[in-house]
């Protein structure tokens, strides 16, 4: 062998290993991922379940990281962020997801599911895939829903039972219009606040409640400073777990199904864990005083009929494809 052919073999054989550690790092890919809840909220385990399948099936690959706590901005700027690329992943409310696709609107509107079989059937039917489609027209990939339970009143001034007892309140709404209307319409006078913001607002009297579902009035501390919890449930909107287009697009099709799969063999996973934190939450609120109680159900429902015509006339058809699911 020519003494230049063993100058070469080495330097090709380095040339090779070179490329292939810059191609194998590469494809190293970490999704960021924001969320309002802290560590052990279900959202957030939800997704850490969805992150171990994908590093799993990518070889750790893929790593999905999550910031929690509200630590990357408002859910509103997180949709945002994702919209343009700036964001990878996002788990939000659906009604942050419905401020830029109204179609998801649906799915926020009072008592609009029967129970929680039918809620799910609705969301794992294909109303939820089309309504999970719909997003990538706002450059965004629904992955999939999670639960979240109901949502009811609660405030510092006194028991709920029906919604005249609003009138007069000033409660924190999601920074969404037709949770704005709704609150409105039940009587009390609704103030669109970031989720991080709201403790502070409630502690200075700025604000009287609010309405969420039992983990997230445990977990926020909003029961330290409005102690009357008022179990009318007139919402339950789901969580959505998103993923910037942008991103997306730079997935390979393999990739793509991982992600797809994993997100989906998360859901089950996610509402066994809330079921049992919800249980455990309305415990711990009860042991440091809160006051429950039950309200005229019929009350909050009765004249809904105007609701529904005067603000969700156009989803009519998505309603009674929603009523129909059986
Ligand atoms: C919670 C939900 C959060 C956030 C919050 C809110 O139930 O999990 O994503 O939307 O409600 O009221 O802002």
């Amino acid at each position: 062998m020519s003494k230049k052919r063993l100058l070469v073999i080495p330097l090709l054989i380095g040339l090779f290993f070179t490329q292939h550690a810059i191609t194998a790092q590469q494809s190293k890919l970490i999704l960021h991922c924001a969320d309002v809840h802290a560590f052990g909220y279900p959202t957030i385990e939800g997704v850490l379940y969805m992150a171990k399948l994908v590093k799993a099936r990518t070889n750790g690959r893929i790593e999905i990281v999550i910031y929690p706590e509200g630590s990357l901005g408002s859910e509103a700027s997180v949709v945002e962020m994702l919209q343009l690329g700036a964001l990878d992943m996002g788990r939000v409310s659906v009604s942050q997801a419905a401020e830029v696709n109204p179609e998801l609107s649906v799915l926020i509107l009072p008592f609009i599911f029967k129970d929680e079989t039918h809620k799910w059937k609705v969301l794992e039917g294909a109303i939820g895939s089309g309504l999970l489609n719909s997003l990538r027209n706002y450059d965004l990939i629904g992955l999939c829903f999670q639960e979240s339970g109901h949502r009811s009143f609660y405030n510092s001034k006194g028991p709920i039972y029906r919604p005249e007892d609003l009138r007069g309140l000033k409660i924190r709404v999601q920074p969404s219009q037709i949770m704005f209307q709704l609150v409105e319409y039940f009587g009390a006078s609704p103030v669109p606040i970031d989720y991080n913001d709201v403790y502070p607002a409630l502690a200075a009297g700025v604000i009287d409640g609010a309405e969420n579902n039992i983990p997230s009035y445990l977990t926020s501390g909003h029961y330290k400073v409005a102690g009357y919890f008022s179990y009318d449930k007139h919402t339950s909107i789901p969580e959505i777990v998103l993923l910037s287009k942008k991103t997306w697009l730079k997935l390979t099709d393999l990739d793509r199904k991982i992600i797809m799969a994993a997100a989906k063999e998360s859901v089950s996973y996610q509402r066994e864990l809330w079921s049992e934190f919800e249980v455990t939450s309305r415990k711990k609120l009860e042991q440091a005083g809160c006051k429950f109680n039950e309200v005229d159900e019929e009350a909050f429902r009765l004249g809904l009929k105007k609701f529904y015509h005067k603000y969700a006339k156009r989803y009519e058809k998505t309603i009674s494809q929603i009523q129909k699911v059986k």
